[in-house]
């Protein structure tokens, strides 16, 4: 068991399962053509059938030939012309299916050739949990835009990966074995993915060179039959720096021709592509302000480029900002950024723009509010962006399940002009009319055999899906069915692992950065352990405003950065004032003395120290919860996953104590409980005989107690 079926490993069901089960006689598929997702369909129901259930069933073409009980698959329109009755189907939307397992036969159909074969996953995960019941429903997506976005490099490395190189790209060029593209392919079908952008934001203009173009052909042609179509990440520059131009600026004709050309290029190998992600004047990156031109001159420059070919889209990043930024900048608030960059150009796009928000203000944090900008758009259209990359979220060595952090930005209402605007209903296009809108999430898949690096990484992904498709799907539900498809349905497996995936993220929260200061690592590069000194006084913005007597950052717009004032005015007066302001966000928006008490009645430095004590502690407890599974489960992942929790669990100590001792010296206020820096049963490290070791100090000094750590002498 290595993980590379992910939640599709079709697992054998038990025989006394099983026979309660008959065999279909066929699977009929209405459409034949081996590159057509409906016959990808056919395929995966006799692959599922003969490993759930044992059965082996034959693919026919023809409807009439059928004996009965078969499985029809195919589109709605292939299943009434071959005169099947669809009087009683609903009506379905764009990618939607009818799944009905009552009657003579298994009726899965879709409104197009990737709905059935959505249903057909929807059919066989259900056969894989030992579902049988009988069930007829139709089944439609929240949103039509449904994608992931890689940030896989050209050189094979990957942006954010932690779980090896690329499965697209090496050395410059598109793998010549693309079959962990395919399987990836499958695993995004079975969760209703129909995009995928397969290289990283930070682009590499090499891409567009003729024998790049002919690889992302390749990638094209193998996702196809799943159901997915491709799109790129281009960079800004490309006219000067492939093109030999003596300037990028989008509005100057000889650029404008240059894209308009590589477009045409890129669509006669892949004529379904779906258009462009463009990150631009961000991190270092040029875009239209180098030039002197608005962020809208850029995106209708790709926009025009992309419009004679199709349904195209220009996903334009709203992750725009300086990270050189001066002080002066914003007020001094790199959250207010997207809304100041984006709150005059609403009209200014054309329709096939789509500006892609990140789901918080500022960068993927353990804890934000929804992005003000969600609430200021109304003609242009939105996508919400996640990262199932657990970048700031312990980088795949922690598990950490993120749905229910998700679903508190998806569940949050913005109140735009004092109407109910759910998050979940701007990005599905239903608040604000939109035909095209929806989710795009970071993800980095690397050649790996667990995909992501850790085991359990995976239920991110599977309920990023899920998500975008339903966005009221309760994450406990669907950590649940995951399990089940994953690792079987014991039912102390999935108890185990649905509870250690529910309590991780407040877990991660309490021992890495609570009350909204942000996850408290190093911001500098690594983004990766206990740094709460690294976050103030640079570019990158993450500031807490941390001092000897308080603590927060005042984004109020009476006497802080107004950041506030960018909510519309029934939000931004409960995040204004700090009494209204949730305690889980009061450090976000408010400077407080750390003696400021809370809604609990604790003050802040004494939740901080709780809490960072409370979060460790229950990361202890999951070495010992996943004990419990130990012949439960295959040794294989079970030994993976058990490594990498007990390193959690040691590494939540580190976290705790760092940020502790570190708010403590700020401070100068003892932990009432005395725990904080008094740890009489621990033996240092450095004062052991040490044979083959040496000692070495540590930076930032918080991470070690002491301030030391030791190494070998072969790595001095
Ligand atoms: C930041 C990442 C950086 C990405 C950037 C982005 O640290 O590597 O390039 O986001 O989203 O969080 O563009």
């Amino acid at each position: 068991e290595n993980g590379l079926d992910g939640w599709l490993r079709y697992a054998a069901l038990p025989d006394e399962i099983r026979h309660k089960h008959r065999p279909y006689s066929s699977i009929v598929a209405l459409e034949n053509a081996e590159t057509s997702p409906v016959y990808t369909a056919a395929k995966e129901l006799q692959d599922g059938l003969d490993r759930i259930l044992g059965h082996k069933v034959d693919i026919t073409f023809t409807l009439s030939n059928t004996a009965n009980p078969a499985i029809v698959v195919g589109t709605l329109h292939a299943f009434s012309t071959a005169g099947g009755s669809i009087d009683k189907i609903p009506e379905l939307k764009e990618d939607g299916f009818w799944l009905s397992t009552k009657g003579d036969a298994v009726q899965i159909l879709g409104q197009n050739e990737r709905g059935a074969l959505y249903g057909a996953f929807e059919f066989l995960m259900m056969l894989a949990q030992g579902n049988f019941s009988p069930v007829a429903y139709a089944s439609n997506p929240s949103a039509p835009i449904r994608w992931v976005n890689e940030w896989d490099n050209m050189d094979g490395s990957i942006e954010r990966g932690y779980a090896g190189p690329s499965i697209f790209f090496h050395n410059g060029k598109i793998l010549d074995d693309l079959s962990r593209a395919a399987q990836y392919a499958r695993l995004l079908s079975s969760i209703r993915i129909n995009g995928v952008v397969v290289n990283n934001v930070n682009a590499n203009p090499i891409l567009l060179k003729p024998a790049n173009l002919q690889g992302l052909r390749r990638i094209a042609d193998i996702m196809r039959p799943w159901g997915i179509r491709i799109g790129i990440s281009l960079y800004f520059d490309s006219p000067r720096d492939l093109g030999g131009l003596p300037t990028s600026d989008p509005l100057d004709p000889a650029v404008v021709e240059w894209w308009k050309d590589i477009t045409d290029q890129v669509y006669r190998h892949v004529p379904d592509l779906i258009g462009y992600l463009i990150k631009a004047n961000s991190e270092g990156q040029p875009g239209p302000l180098t030039y002197n031109r608005t962020l809208a001159d850029a995106a209708n420059m790709f926009a025009r480029a992309l419009k004679p070919h199709g349904d195209g889209l220009v996903m334009y990043r709203a992750f725009v900002y300086n990270h050189h930024l001066d002080e002066s900048e914003w007020k001094n608030d790199r959250a207010n950024a997207a809304v100041e960059y984006f709150k005059d150009l609403d009209a200014e796009f054309d329709d096939n723009v789509v500006v892609q928000i990140k789901f918080g203000p500022i960068d993927f944090q353990v804890r934000e509010p929804p992005s003000p900008l969600l609430a200021h758009l109304r003609k242009t259209k939105a996508v919400i962006e996640f990262q199932v990359c657990q970048e700031y979220m312990g980088q795949q060595s922690h598990a950490v399940y993120m749905a229910p952090l998700w679903k508190t930005i998806l569940d949050f209402d913005l109140r735009v002009d004092g109407k109910s605007s759910l998050v979940r209903d701007i990005v599905s296009g239903e608040r604000f009319g939109w035909t095209r809108s929806g989710y795009a999430s970071v993800v980095n898949v690397g050649n790996d055999p667990t995909w992501l690096g850790h085991h359990l990484a995976m239920s991110n992904l599977y309920a990023y899906g899920r998500l975008t498709w339903d966005p009221l799907a309760d994450p406990a539900t669907m950590v649940e069915d995951w399990t089940r498809l994953t690792f079987g349905l014991d039912k102390t497996v999935v108890d185990t692992i649905t509870k250690i995936s529910m309590e991780s993220w407040p877990a991660y929260e309490n021992y890495s950065g609570n009350l909204g200061i942000q996850t408290l690592c190093d911001i500098i590069y690594t983004h990766f352990g206990p740094s709460p000194g690294s976050q103030d006084g640079n570019g990158w913005g993450q500031w807490t405003r941390a001092n000897a007597h308080a603590i927060g950052m005042d984004r109020t717009v009476a006497t802080g950065t107004g950041n506030s004032g960018q909510y519309p005015p029934e939000v931004a007066a409960v995040f204004e004032n700090i009494e209204t302001t949730p305690d889980e966000l009061l450090l976000w928006f408010h400077h407080v003395p750390y003696t400021h008490r809370l809604k609990s009645g604790k003050t802040v430095i004494q939740h901080f120290y709780d809490a960072h004590y409370a979060g460790a502690a229950t990361a202890q407890t999951f070495p010992t919860q996943w004990a419990a599974l130990k012949g439960l489960i295959d040794d294989d992942r079970y030994n993976h996953v058990a490594f990498r929790l007990a390193y959690q669990a040691g590494h939540s100590i580190v976290w705790r104590d760092a940020v502790n001792g570190f708010y403590k010296t700020k401070s100068s206020i003892a932990d009432e409980a005395n725990r904080v820096g008094n740890h009489p049963w621990r033996i240092e490290a450095e004062d052991m005989e040490l044979d083959g070791y040496q000692v070495v100090a540590v930076t930032p000094v918080e991470t070690a107690s002491g301030g030391k750590a030791i190494i070998t002498t072969s790595q001095s």
